[in-house]
């Protein structure tokens, strides 16, 4: 198939050819033909000329710039994304087969982070830390860092250009991002949008897989990285960091999110969530509930219920061409991805039972069924790994406490889901359970203005709302001496001049004084002299 997209990287504002030679090959997983073997890959060269024009960019045209500006370039590139979100979303349904429906919000969310972000770019204030007993009185500065990196996973390159790009360029640092080596095309397309809104050097995109990241990771100019993807890639990149210059790291590891359905819930809306978070995106996002708890007294009605909503997505014909747009659920993104969940689909057969789906859908591209697993081991790796499919496990349990107990239960910690009418009860839950956040009677879905993350495994740092723009921030803190000050400004020579005057001024006064106090001694002692 010929090009009709950008396969070249976007350094300085102009697509170039990468100086490495190297470059890699993707496949459409609806249908397995060639989308291009011709994606150029960055090695370190580029990545050096990526940095240089960064590093200029942020001394001069861009981070100098009055913040005002920025925020009006960065509403400008949210507009021209917005325009174009279902071409740009094309370019990535073609790579990774998710269904365009669901790109597109996914450019439609990203043009709305440039859009919060710029909002933002013109408040950025300090603080004054007063005068007190233990010390002077201090200003407290945010500053930009630098260069940063963003290294994004193939789920959704767009929002995780965006998580990624416009905190930092609000905040005055400039970027170099690079998406997935499964889904590149769509943000390597926005090369001329970001011409036509920044200066050279601002946003700068390299094309590359995992040796291309660790150029970025290792770099000693750069000073923040920001990754989305998993866990084993995350500890790398932190290794990376700490063995150059230690720069900031944030991770986003993804995760094995639990879902507690308690016998208060409506089972007919966790079914129906249930089944949206199971298909969104083929199931390949990461605050996906994979693993369900519900009281042993629902347990059945709910899986019928569930089977209902999957059934429905089948009957509309929502299962299919990714380009089309009616479609909902496309194929896994590429070969490994399938073989991957497939591999998983074995391994719950073997450790719990099988009640929806289980296979392969159809024989041509990397479809699979929606799958429902029960009584699944403890132990058992679909119990515990993250999947990245439409496939959840169902468990069942008795009281609060235990259902509590098996969410906590994993190293990830990114999200979670409580169904329940009881809002005490939602909120007590929501103490205990171990995530970055969590959504009562509904499946979690970020968004602007709020942050998301992980604890324990899933990683730190945030993306989205101020916590997001804080990531991209550092402070300085000015401590101020009070000294006295002369009323008027005056050279050392006018300063020396008054100190002479003042001492003539001095003199005669004492001399006044002195003569004033011999006049009185004499008239005290009859005319005579006595000192
Ligand atoms: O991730 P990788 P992949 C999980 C999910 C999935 C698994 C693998 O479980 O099945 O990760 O997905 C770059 N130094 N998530 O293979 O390998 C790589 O080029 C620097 C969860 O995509 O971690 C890509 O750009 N960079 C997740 C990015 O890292 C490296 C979403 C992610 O690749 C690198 C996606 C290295 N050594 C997958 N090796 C979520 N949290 O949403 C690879 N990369």
């Amino acid at each position: 198939m010929a090009s009709t997209f950008e396969t070249r990287i976007f350094i300085n504002n102009e697509y170039v050819e990468a100086k490495s030679k190297d470059v890699f090959t993707i496949h459409s997983p609806a249908d397995g033909t060639l989308i291009s073997d011709q994606v150029h890959s960055a090695g370190e060269q580029d990545i050096d000329a990526a940095v240089d024009a960064a590093q200029k960019a942020f001394k001069g045209s861009w981070g100098r710039q009055d913040p005002i500006e920025r925020a009006k370039a960065m509403f400008k590139f949210a507009d021209l994304i917005r325009e174009k979100a279902q071409d740009l979303a094309r370019l990535d349904t073609l790579a990774m087969g998710s269904a365009i429906s669901t790109q597109t919000m996914g450019y439609r969310i990203a043009a709305d982070l440039f859009t919060y972000y710029a909002g933002l770019a013109d408040k950025i204030h300090g603080e004054a830390i007063y005068p007190t007993s233990t010390g002077p009185y201090k200003i407290v500065q945010r500053e930009p860092i630098g260069v940063c990196a963003g290294i994004g996973a193939w789920n959704v390159s767009s929002i995780l250009f965006a998580w990624k790009v416009a905190p930092a360029l609000a905040a005055g640092n400039t970027s170099i991002f690079k998406p997935s080596e499964k889904a590149p095309l769509g943000v390597l397309a926005l090369g001329p949008m970001i011409k036509e809104c920044f200066p050279p050097g601002t946003i700068n995109i390299v094309n590359g897989a995992g040796k291309t990241g660790a150029l970025l990771a290792s770099h000693m100019q750069i000073r923040q990285i920001a990754f989305t993807g998993s866990t084993a890639t995350g500890r790398k990149i932190q290794e990376y960091a700490a063995k150059s210059n230690l720069k900031r790291v944030s991770l986003e590891l993804g995760g094995k999110s639990p879902s507690i359905i308690f016998e208060d819930a409506d089972v007919d809306l966790a079914a129906a969530k249930t089944a949206e978070s199971t298909l969104m995106n083929t199931g390949q996002i990461c605050a996906m509930a994979s693993r369900v708890y519900i009281h042993e007294t629902i347990a059945d009605d709910f899986i019928l219920r569930l089977k209902k909503a999957f059934d429905a997505v089948d009957q509309r014909n929502a299962i299919g061409d990714p380009l089309a747009e009616t479609t909902e659920v496309g194929p896994l993104a590429d070969q490994a991805q399938f073989d991957r969940v497939l591999s998983f689909l074995e391994i719950g057969k073997t450790d719990g039972e099988l009640v929806i789906g289980g296979a392969r859908r159809g024989q041509t591209g990397l479809f699979v069924q929606p799958t429902v697993f029960k009584n699944v081991a403890r132990d058992s790796r679909i119990a515990k790994e993250e999947v990245f499919g439409p496939v959840i496990t169902v468990q069942v349990f008795q009281t609060e406490e235990e259902a509590i107990k098996l969410a906590n239960d994993t190293v990830y910690g990114l999200s979670a889901c409580l169904y329940t009418k009881s809002i005490a009860r939602a909120l007590r839950v929501s103490r205990e359970i171990e995530t970055g956040s969590i959504a009562i009677n509904d499946w979690y879905f970020p968004s602007l203005g709020a942050p998301f993350g992980g604890v324990k495994q899933s990683g730190y740092g945030r993306e989205g709302g101020m916590e997001g723009l804080n990531d991209y921030l550092q402070t300085k803190t000015i401590q101020i001496k009070e000294v006295a000050v002369l009323p008027n400004k005056r050279s050392r020579a006018d300063c020396q001049r008054n100190q002479h005057q003042y001492y003539l001024v001095m003199k005669s006064i004492l001399r006044s004084t002195f003569d004033g106090n011999v006049r009185k001694r004499r008239a005290s002692v009859g005319g005579q002299l006595v000192s």
